[in-house]
């Protein structure tokens, strides 16, 4: 589906240093960094370095890039000292995807509601 990097992709961007962003861990295939618009105490988004536009159509191509965005999910998670915490992943705009890039959303640090709004 792609694969390559996007002249129009924000998260692009942040994984060649062209826009700031707040790193927490990176590694040969990912990036973590603090959402601009924290929703939690803790609000980290883990993206791959490859670009494709859903978690899915990553999972298709790359299995093993979507196995360490949600290894690096946990490793945030440990890091922040997170008990309990929330992997999200959305999926099309009818979610609230705004940016696609494949992204996981890990937050934590307040309690929750389920289902989620
Ligand atoms: P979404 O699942 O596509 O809605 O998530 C995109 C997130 O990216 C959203 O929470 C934004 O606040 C966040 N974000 C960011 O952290 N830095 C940026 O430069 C941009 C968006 I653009």
């Amino acid at each position: 589906m792609s694969g390559e990097p996007q002249n129009d992709c924000l998260f692009c961007k942040i994984v060649e240093g062209h826009i700031p962003a707040t790193i927490v861990r990176e590694t040969d295939t990912t990036v973590a960094f603090r959402d601009i618009n924290p929703q939690a105490p803790t609000h980290v988004l883990v993206i791959p370095r490859v670009h494709y536009p859903d978690a899915a159509s990553l999972a298709a191509a790359e299995p093993t890039i979507a196995a360490d965005i949600l290894r690096e999910a946990g490793e945030v998670a440990a890091e922040e000292k997170l008990e309990s915490y929330r992997v999200v992943f959305n999926t099309g705009t009818g979610v609230g995807q705004t940016v696609f890039h494949a992204h996981a959303h890990v937050m934590g640090g307040r309690g929750m509601h389920w289902p989620p709004g």
